[in-house]
């Protein structure tokens, strides 16, 4: 891909300085840009090396309807009661069509949608595969490197491109609801490993108690054997999102954000073995790689490799394991 007036170095670089002052249009142009393309998505990239990031990155699990949203915008009410600068991406991968999610969230989160201090944005796959959490990945490290102090990673935890997102974050937040079958699907898909703080919202519902003790139960069985010097001890709360039947704001809000903060504190007393800054890095770099690979695949280059493999094996002449290990031969060295 050319450079065009566009994406060229140096608009690239007036784009993010633009965005450094607070441009609400020049951040959205940049992420644009890491949305269209690795070759864009490196530009912009290699641009960002050496700017400071002070952002810590929290990311927002679990299956729809939860209240994610809802917790989000209460988060971020209370981050900009202290004065931090706050970005949301909103990752919905099962919506191609952009427009609903944006919509949907902006509307939610909307008496934020007019504070400078406060940035949202939705990611959309728009169908291809590894891009998101690629371009997830280049989106919260732009939001980071000019100048937002929190940026919250909204995510339907289903997939693995999910978990590679939340890998992304600090601090992992996994949000259910009252009822088991929640749990036991965040269990299957890993989440609950990399969860660090648990909360079972719509606490004005029935069965809270009983989700609370399952997880409790789960969390003790799947962490046993992995415990170091310092482990974090994984928080269950429970909150009402949505505000007491009864009127009023968020219940159990502040017990959740005092656990946020408990566990941002915690990361940086014990960095432990595995850093953060080192499990985001590899999630980065392996999104990266796969959504290059990607790109090759669907490239005419690529199309040519793999029509010409899918005929040897529909003739009978290569095994496809075969075939697939020579077309990414092929590609990664260039041929
Ligand atoms: N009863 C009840 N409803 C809630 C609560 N929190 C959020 N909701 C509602 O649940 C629905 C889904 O919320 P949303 O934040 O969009 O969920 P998300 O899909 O996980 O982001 C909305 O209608 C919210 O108003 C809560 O604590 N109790
Ligand atoms: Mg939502």
């Amino acid at each position: 891909m050319h450079d065009g007036p566009a994406s060229g170095a140096g608009r690239i670089e007036e784009l993010i300085a633009a965005a450094a002052r607070g441009s609400v249009r020049a951040t959205a142009r940049l992420i644009t840009l890491i949305e269209s393309g690795e070759d864009r998505a490196a530009a912009v990239s290699a641009a960002l090396v050496g700017r400071p990031r002070r952002a810590r990155l929290l990311g927002v699990t679990g299956p729809p309807g939860v209240g994610k949203s809802t917790l989000v915008t209460a988060f971020i009410g209370r981050y900009r009661a202290r004065g931090a600068r706050v970005a949301v991406l909103a990752v919905d991968p099962s919506s191609p069509f952009s427009g609903g999610a944006l919509l949907g969230d902006r509307v939610r989160m909307g008496e934020h949608s007019t504070d400078p201090g406060v940035y949202i944005r939705s990611m959309s796959s728009r169908g291809e595969l590894g891009g998101l959490s690629a371009a997830t990945a280049g989106a919260a490290d732009l939001l980071a490197a000019v100048g937002f102090d929190v940026v919250i990673v909204e995510t339907v935890g289903v997939g693995q491109n999910e978990v590679a997102v939340l890998r992304l974050a600090d601090t992992v937040l996994l949000v259910l609801a009252p009822g088991l079958g929640d749990g036991v699907q965040a269990a299957k898909a890993g989440i609950l490993e990399i969860a660090d703080v648990l909360v079972v919202n719509k606490a004005d519902r029935d069965g809270v108690a009983t989700t609370v003790r399952d997880l409790r139960s789960m969390i003790a069985l799947g962490r046993s054997g992995q415990a170091g010097g310092a482990a974090w001890r994984v928080p269950v709360l429970t909150t009402i999102a949505a505000g007491s039947p009864a009127g009023g704001g968020p219940v159990g809000l502040d017990e959740l954000v005092a656990a946020v903060d408990a566990h941002r504190e915690h990361l940086a007393e014990h960095p432990g073995p595995q850093r953060r800054a080192v499990r985001r890095a590899q999630a980065a770099v392996e999104a990266i790689a796969l959504r290059r690979l990607q790109e090759s695949l669907h490239a005419p280059a690529g199309r040519d490799l793999l029509a010409a493999a899918a005929a040897q094996v529909a003739d009978g002449t290569v095994d496809p394991h075969a075939a697939a290990a020579r077309v990414l031969r092929m590609l990664t060295t260039g041929g």
